[in-house]
């Protein structure tokens, strides 16, 4: 006999009583979903990832083997993810191989959002002795930022050789300089071009190729100008390894259009910079990572990058790049920065902000296979991803509507009947709650009914991740 499953998902507790008046009202938007045939798109073991400054570095004991509340934050969102170590501050970083750490200032360094040279700033050989002993214990690979606009070849190549050699198998590739797209707006002339930096990271490379047996490159690790991603991969060398640029959803937070809205809207910017990245990987046969970003830049929006809107907008954005065949992304953090997915400091603690909720969602597709799907939003602000690992079978979907959504599968769901053998829920007390946001398995009301069809309602502002097979 067919059944109808029919799953009915919460956002949260302090909904479920306007919910029953949302849906006596009919104020319920209907979504029809198709899920097709595998799509020769994998989603890497290890997509997720976080970025952190490199002034990070300058405290050798917070990425060190000692720091268990942060690898515990780490495992949590995954066992093998990547961590990328740049930003504004990799610009001043200074190595000393001979030098100690400066002391007296904070354990954890926020995002940056400045241009000049941080005062503690000097890299030495602990704390890359360190950073070995807290990939080991998480998991984890590095991309490495060295210092182009401010260093020499020589001082590269001496950090690199250090790097590498107690990274070993840990370094996926070193960069050479953040954003370098937007040196003309800072420390180089304003007709700075990509042939102008081409020209300096060959000497950067040539240095570091001469000290480190097979040294790996990434780059170019642009902020906007995605041309530099298509022209860097046309002329990038054979120990060139990856294709690297940043995208921030929004800002400046002072700009009042940067919202909760806004953030929860596709963006046309984005869907241009995937199609330049997926193109130029594609033709150089390079993968390309999504290697700094998040919601906001200039450190995040106080009530948008640190709500629950961070969590649905995270989850989502990670799904969309990894279905456009993306090998990865790191969202960028520390300390107290308001966009941080982990926020804290080895005296007082780590905790979990509402963006890590999400990446923890999206990470449950690592290894898997996307499906093709078809959806009908009927106007509503929805996503949804389908994906199968051997006989396991993963739907994620964001409803980032401010209505109920009611999700019908239809065509090709014969797979994903009957009863889900997980339902984790994305859900928050509100869309602006900085708190009280949790990914965790939630119950999940089933109805039968005799054709083969599931349908379920999803609540304003919520996700759902369902999970189907042994
Ligand atoms: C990027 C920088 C990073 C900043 C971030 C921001 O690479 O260091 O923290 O913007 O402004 O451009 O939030």
């Amino acid at each position: 006999m067919e059944r109808r499953a029919f799953l009915r998902l919460g956002a949260c507790a302090a909904m479920a009583a306007s919910r029953t008046r949302l849906f006596a009202e009919s104020n319920v938007k209907s979504v029809a979903l198709r899920i097709g045939k595998a799509t020769n798109v994998t989603m890497s073991p290890d997509f997720t990832g976080l970025s952190y400054e490199s002034a990070q570095l300058a405290h050798p004991d917070f990425f060190s083997s000692g720091n268990k509340a942060l690898i515990g934050m780490f495992t949590r969102l995954s066992h093998r993810g990547v961590l990328r170590l740049g930003g504004n501050t990799s610009e001043f970083t200074r190595w000393s191989a001979a030098g100690t750490t400066e002391s007296g200032s904070a354990s954890a360094v926020n995002p940056d959002t400045g241009q000049k040279e941080k005062s503690a700033s000097t890299i030495t050989p602990k704390a890359i002795r360190n950073l070995r002993g807290f990939l080991d214990a998480t998991g984890w690979h590095c991309i490495y930022g060295l210092n182009l606009s401010h260093g020499t070849p020589e001082q590269a190549a001496a950090e690199a050789k250090f790097v590498a050699e107690t990274l070993g198998d840990k370094l996926i590739a070193v960069q050479m300089g953040n954003e370098p797209d937007l040196y003309f707006k800072t420390w180089r002339p304003k007709d700075y071009n990509f042939t102008a930096y081409l020209d300096e990271w060959n000497r950067f490379a040539g240095a570091i190729r001469k000290a480190v047996k097979n040294a790996r490159f990434a780059g170019p690790d642009v902020a906007e100008n995605y041309h530099w991603v298509a022209q860097f991969a046309a002329q990038h060398s054979p120990d060139t390894v990856m294709l690297t640029g940043h995208y921030y959803a929004e800002g400046p937070p002072s700009d009042p259009r940067m919202t909760i809205e806004y953030l929860l809207h596709p963006t046309p910017r984005l869907l241009a910079e995937i199609s330049i990245a997926t193109q130029a990987s594609r033709e150089s046969k390079m993968p390309f990572r999504m290697a700094e970003g998040n919601c906001c830049h200039w450190g995040g929006k106080p009530g948008v990058s640190d709500t629950f809107a961070s969590s649905l907008w995270a989850g989502d954005y990670m799904l969309q790049l990894a279905q456009a065949g993306y090998v990865g992304m790191n969202l960028h953090g520390g300390g107290g920065g308001v966009y941080s997915p982990i926020a804290g400091d080895t005296i007082n603690g780590f905790t979990a902000r509402p963006v890590l909720f999400g990446m923890e969602l999206a990470n449950q597709f690592a290894s898997t296979t996307f499906l093709d799907t078809e959806l009908d939003t009927n106007g509503a602000n929805v996503t949804a991803y389908a994906a199968k690992r051997d006989d396991r079978w993963l739907l994620a979907i964001f409803n980032k509507d401010s209505t109920s959504v009611r999700v019908g599968l239809t065509g090709d769901s014969s797979r994903v009947i009957g009863t889900p053998t997980r339902t984790m829920l994305l859900r928050a007390p509100a869309i602006d709650s900085k708190q009280g946001v949790t990914f965790a398995e939630g119950r999940a009301g089933i109805e039968s009914s005799p054709d083969s069809k599931i349908a379920f309602e999803m609540s304003p502002y919520s996700g759902v991740l369902l999970e189907f097979g042994s």
